[in-house]
């Protein structure tokens, strides 16, 4: 049910605001077509369709000079890359995650019975907490996987500090932070190796796909064995292995999608700053920010709601989806409150105070090459004309 009327003059791509095309969050960012076909005619002329063909070897390349960092695998998703990346570390009993990400982080570790024990977050960055993680290190501990959410970096120097002390292997969740920085260093240099994801929600995507980064050549060289079933040669299987290998049309998309990076960032910036002016003066509505001295994807605007808001986040949320704007509750309620994790571990949220309260207000808002000022506006003027509805004035705060 419609909650507020959208002002007629509110053109969208000079279509009739009442937009029949939901505005979603994770519209995919798509380079060029022509590029893309182009590549894709050079695969069907090659016929060399997956196992390490050239369009792969080249896109690793390019994504491993990017992040300038040694090593990429490329993967057939984030989730199989994480996978084999706590596999290939000789990750076992207890690994220490945040419970406030996307499930896959936690379901790796479950897929291969180990057990994730979730650690808060800092409230203000959404990351680990490296106090939290100390506490939740049992002898069974055997590594730490930190999560840099929403592109932002973890503290990483902490969590090294911790993992050296107690003799834990550390790596990294980057699945947001594809061309991201941390203290002037690209993601993909900390920990032992981090993994990306190219979902097609994703900054940069590949329709689907992942990739592990890392500057250890051993680790490289077991991981590429793991991808490919331990294959080593035609008929010499060396290592225990699985399928986590890239298609050939994957990469095609994927160096199509380098070349349009700088768009992506542009379009994503540009939407960013409109939502933190457009929003800035609500009271008990706050954006999350970005170091702007670091490199940025700005992929996920995170806007928190808090408790002394007009509106609760959940009243946004419904006001946004009855106007077909697919805003999204990211990464409510937790892993921990989430199967099997709800039933395995039942008092996992005594430990998890900050986790319940940043899930409980966060909104992630629609962004990308897909969305024009004008839908943007459109976005802010439900959140203001909402706003303005619950305090209790007379008319809706204009744009
Ligand atoms: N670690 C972290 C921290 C992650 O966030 C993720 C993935 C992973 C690991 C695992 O990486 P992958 O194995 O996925 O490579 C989406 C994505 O499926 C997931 O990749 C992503 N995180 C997560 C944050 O978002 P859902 O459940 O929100 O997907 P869904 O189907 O609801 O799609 C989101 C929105 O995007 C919808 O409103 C529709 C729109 N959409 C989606 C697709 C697939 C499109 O417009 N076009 C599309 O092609 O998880």
């Amino acid at each position: 049910m419609k909650i507020i009327e959208i002002p007629k003059d509110l053109a969208i791509n000079g279509a009739d605001p009442a937009f029949d095309q939901p505005l979603h969050v994770g519209r995919p960012n798509i380079g060029s077509r022509e590029d893309f076909l182009k590549y894709a005619g050079e695969i069907f002329d090659r016929r060399w369709l997956s196992n390490n063909g050239p369009m792969v070897q080249e896109f690793e390349q390019r994504v491993a000079n990017y992040h300038n960092v040694k090593h990429c695998i490329a993967m057939c998703n984030g989730t199989v890359a994480l996978e084999i990346a706590i596999r290939a570390l000789g990750l076992e009993g207890e690994v220490i995650i945040p419970s406030y990400t996307f499930i896959a982080t936690a379901h790796a570790l479950h897929w291969q019975a180990i057990t994730p024990v979730f650690a808060d977050i800092d409230p203000v960055t959404h990351t680990l907490d490296p106090e939290a993680v100390c506490r939740m290190i049992t002898l069974r501990t055997t590594g730490i996987i930190g999560v840099h959410l929403w592109g932002r970096g973890s503290p990483v120097e902490a969590l090294q500090e911790i993992a050296d002390e107690h003799g834990l292997k550390l790596m990294f969740d980057a699945a947001h932070a594809f061309g991201c920085s941390h203290k002037g260093t690209m993601i993909g240099n900390f920990g032992v190796c981090e993994v990306l994801s190219f979902h097609a929600t994703k900054f940069f995507n590949t329709f689907e796909g992942g990739a592990v980064l890392t500057n250890n050549d051993e680790l490289a060289e077991t991981m590429r064995l793991m991808r490919n079933f331990g294959f080593s040669g035609m008929d010499n299987v060396i290592h225990p292995g699985t399928n986590g290998k890239m298609i050939e049309v994957a990469a095609a998309m994927g160096l199509v999608n380098l070349d349009a990076i700088d768009n992506v960032i542009e379009a994503n910036y540009r939407n960013y700053q409109i939502y933190q002016k457009e929003l800035s003066n609500l009271p008990g509505i706050s954006l999350l920010t970005f170091d702007e001295s670091e490199h940025n994807n700005y992929q996920y605007v995170v806007m928190e709601v808090a408790g002394d808001c007009v509106v609760t986040r959940d009243q946004i949320i419904e006001a946004l989806h009855a106007e077909n704007i697919l805003a999204r509750k990211y990464f409510w309620p937790g892993c921990h409150n989430m199967k099997p994790y709800s039933e395995l571990y039942p008092h996992a949220g005594l430990m998890l105070e900050n986790t319940r309260q940043v899930a409980g207000r966060v909104v992630v808002l629609p962004t990308g090459t897909t969305q024009n000022k004008g839908m943007i506006r459109v976005v802010v003027q439900v959140i203001r004309v909402l706003c303005g509805l619950h305090s209790g004035a007379k008319k809706a705060i204009d744009l």
